[in-house]
Order: C-alpha cells, then structure tokens, then sequence
C-alpha cells in the first residue's frame, strides 16, 4: 500500500477539515494533490504534528482535525498517544503512517522496521480505545470512514511501502502556511457565527 494512494482517496473528504502534516514526504504528497488553505504543513517540530492537531481539536471542539503523521516522527513523541488518550479530543482522527523508515531524510530504517515495535499496540495500551491497524487501500477507507462516523478520538495506523514523491518541492514557507491557516480557522469561525 502506498501513502500517496491513502492521501487520494481520503482528499475529498479533507476539503472542510483541519488537517495537519508532517514535514517531508506526507507533506508534498499532500501538496501535489492540490494545496489548500486547511493544510498545515509543519516544518521542523517532528513528532509534533500530533500535539498540534490535540491543541487545534481542544480549542475548536466543532470542527474536525486530522493529523497525518509518519512513524519516525511518532517514536519521537510516543507520549502523545498517552495524552491524547487523557484528553480525548472526540474530533480528532491521528493517522500514522507507518512506512518502518525515517524516508524524508535519506530512508534510514525505524524501529517500526523490525516488526518489534507496534505502534498500534502502544497506542491501545496508552488508553487509546478506538485503534485500528491496516495494510490495505480498502481496510485504510474504511478505517477512515469509520473513524469519521465515530466522532470519537481514533487512531490508523497504515503500513505503507516506504516510498516518497520524486520531487521535493512546495511554493508555500512557513510563515505563510500559518498565517493563511489561521485567517482560514477564523473565517470558519465567523461563518458558523453568523
Ligand atoms: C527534531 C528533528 N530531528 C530530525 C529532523 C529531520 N527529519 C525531518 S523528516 C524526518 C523523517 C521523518 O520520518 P517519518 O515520520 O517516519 O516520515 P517519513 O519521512 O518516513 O515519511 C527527519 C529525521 C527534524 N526535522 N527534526
């Protein structure tokens, strides 16, 4: 299964949502489907696309948040899972890429690679109720149908192959990003109020 097919199929649904990525390959794969101004593309913070996600879910309970993450970048920051699981934002949906590789940045091999660490494991034993684990595109569409009809914390994690985008490249900085999310959270927010 590859990421960048996952990223396709779940796209239409991701046109209303916040939706926050981690840096590198995710990042332009998502690009390259069509930039929109719901996307942030963190830089720099790995491993924090998930404590960002948690805040932006904490903060706006009507809204939905989806975070794209990778498996390096969660074992940087495996107690996310354990305070997600203590706050449990019921509109936050945590998918983790898990490609067993550190890919962005040369393709060294994760700790997912042995077969030894379970991300999902950890996940559920950090009290994390609704974890699912999948390797296929079906299995992945599902996994994410049902997690948005669930309206309850959830977590995917998809095994992926470990392979990336053929280009790097993204007409986007930082600043720019942040800036162009917010103004689009608060043009959210003015709509539902008025
Ligand atoms: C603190 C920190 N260390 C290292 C990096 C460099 N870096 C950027 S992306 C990346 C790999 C991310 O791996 P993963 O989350 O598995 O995603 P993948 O690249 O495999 O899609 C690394 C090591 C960084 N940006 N920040």
């Amino acid at each position: 299964m590859q990421r960048a097919r996952c990223l396709e199929m779940i796209c239409p649904e991701l046109e209303d949502k916040l939706v926050v990525t981690i840096m590198g390959a995710c990042a332009q794969e998502l690009y390259d489907l069509g930039d929109r101004d719901n996307y942030f593309y963190l830089q720099h913070a790995m491993g924090l696309a998930s404590s960002i996600g948690l805040g932006l879910a904490m903060h706006l309970p009507h809204e939905r948040v989806i975070v794209l993450d990778g498996d390096g970048s969660v074992l940087m920051n495996l107690g996310t899972f354990a305070t997600l699981a203590r706050y449990r934002p019921r509109n936050l949906v945590h998918i983790v890429f898990d490609n067993g590789s550190l890919l962005s940045t040369g393709g060294f091999t994760s700790h997912t690679t042995s077969g030894i660490t379970d991300l999902a494991a950890i996940a559920r034993g950090a009290g994390i109720e609704h974890v699912a684990s999948v390797d296929s595109a079906v299995a992945f569409g599902e996994a994410f149908v049902e997690a948005l009809e669930r309206e309850d914390l959830s977590v995917i994690v998809a095994k992926v192959d470990a392979v990336g985008p053929e280009h790097y490249g993204m007409d986007l900085q930082l600043p720019e990003n942040a800036f162009r999310f917010k103004r689009w959270i608060q043009q959210r927010k003015r709509a539902a109020a008025s």
